[in-house]
């Protein structure tokens, strides 16, 4: 059955229906949204400290300690916090998944195998909610929508392990790649190493975010392209307030003078936090669940099916079995089957 064009009409008075942009807009206020953000790469290369200066608050405990009494915060375990941060009515329900640095382990070998585990886990969470029969209206979204992988400033290139760490991650999520410490670099340096990892980026062939797409507008195609040239962002993190001449301002003090973390002349920490709230927020939720999530949820399904069928001739012999056994997907009902990880109070 074909259905023919529709006529292009405009009521002779007014009707209405154009609000229903503000009633969207109410509703999606009263629900808020979910944003879920994942740090990665070798240890001690600020990822934690990284997080609380994107969210100008202290979200997760770095080794960077702003007064002698306060522990010293080695991240040693996959720590997920929950937060709402509220701006102009708008909420932003945040879970930071804080990771082990690589490198501190006796076989550092598979460290990335435990992040890639955790955002699987996650989409097949979401999946189990999906497919059971009486569904949640809302489901709880834990899937990852963003990893910020950090890069050493060693200004060499990528190590063997992040090689195969952004290869693995690229596969199932958006990585994001930044030049970590930024300020042990000079302003040369940072523009060598950049072009030098942006070579091995394309020599690895790896996919990292933002993706092109059909889809895409010319405007945002330009904008996808002018941050591509500047990926990975040269960032500085820091939680220590200075003040100068009044102005108060995230900073490292050094020896040689002060750094303002959010002066676009030292670091590029401005861009990144930009890119990921302000021009790029809603795409890597959108493009986690039409992308990512859409090719785990098509190969689990795919595998399910031809289990199924493969399970039905030889059913005498099977029955019993659920399809996790076979699969790798959790059964639907063994929700607590997931790894239980750690939760920050
Ligand atoms: N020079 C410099 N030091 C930084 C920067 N960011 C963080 N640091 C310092 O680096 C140390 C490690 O910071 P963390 O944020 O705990 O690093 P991490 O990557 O979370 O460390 P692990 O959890 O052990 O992997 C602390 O002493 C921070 O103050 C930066 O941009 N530049
Ligand atoms: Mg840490």
């Amino acid at each position: 059955m074909s259905f023919a064009q529709p006529h292009i009409l405009e009521p002779k008075s007014y009707v209405g229906f154009d609000t229903i942009t503000t009633q969207i807009e109410h509703r999606l206020l009263k629900k808020g949204f979910q944003f879920n953000i994942l740090v990665a790469g070798y240890s001690g290369l600020g990822k934690s400290t990284l997080i609380n200066t994107l969210f100008s608050n202290h979200l997760v405990d770095s080794q960077g300690r702003r007064s002698a009494n306060e522990p010293i915060g080695k991240t040693s375990e996959i720590t997920v916090s929950s937060h709402q941060l509220v701006e102009n009515n708008v909420r932003l329900n945040v879970n930071v998944i804080d990771t082990p640095g690589f490198g501190d382990q006796i076989n550092n070998d598979k460290c990335w195998e435990p992040i890639v585990r955790y955002i699987k886990e996650q989409y097949s969470l979401y999946l189990r909610k999906e497919l059971t029969a009486v569904r949640e209206r809302h489901i709880q979204d834990t899937r990852v929508h963003a990893v910020l992988y950090f890069i050493q400033p060693n200004n060499i290139g990528l190590r063997a392990l992040d090689i195969i760490a952004l290869k693995k991650l690229s596969e199932i999520s958006n990585v994001i790649p930044v030049i970590a410490k930024a300020d042990t670099l000079t302003l040369d340096e940072r523009e060598t190493f950049r072009k030098t990892l942006q070579k091995e980026f394309e020599f690895h062939d790896l996919n990292l975010y933002p993706f092109d797409s059909e889809d895409l507008l010319d405007e945002e195609r330009e904008l996808n392209n002018s941050i591509k040239s500047i990926i990975p962002f040269a960032v500085i993190g820091s939680e220590t307030d200075i003040t100068i001449d009044g102005q108060v301002f995230k900073g490292r003090r050094t020896r040689w003078g002060t750094i303002n973390v959010e002066d676009i002349e030292q670091s590029e920490f401005v861009y990144l936090r930009d890119f990921l709230t302000r021009t790029h927020l809603q795409d890597l939720i959108e493009t986690t669940a039409y992308v990512h999530y859409e090719n785990f949820r098509s190969k689990q399904l795919t595998t399910l099916k031809e289990n199924a069928s493969s399970s039905a001739r030889a059913s005498a012999h099977i029955s019993g079995v659920p399809m996790s056994a076979q699969n790798g997907v959790p059964a639907p009902g063994a929700v607590n089957g997931s790894t239980a990880y750690k939760q920050r109070p």
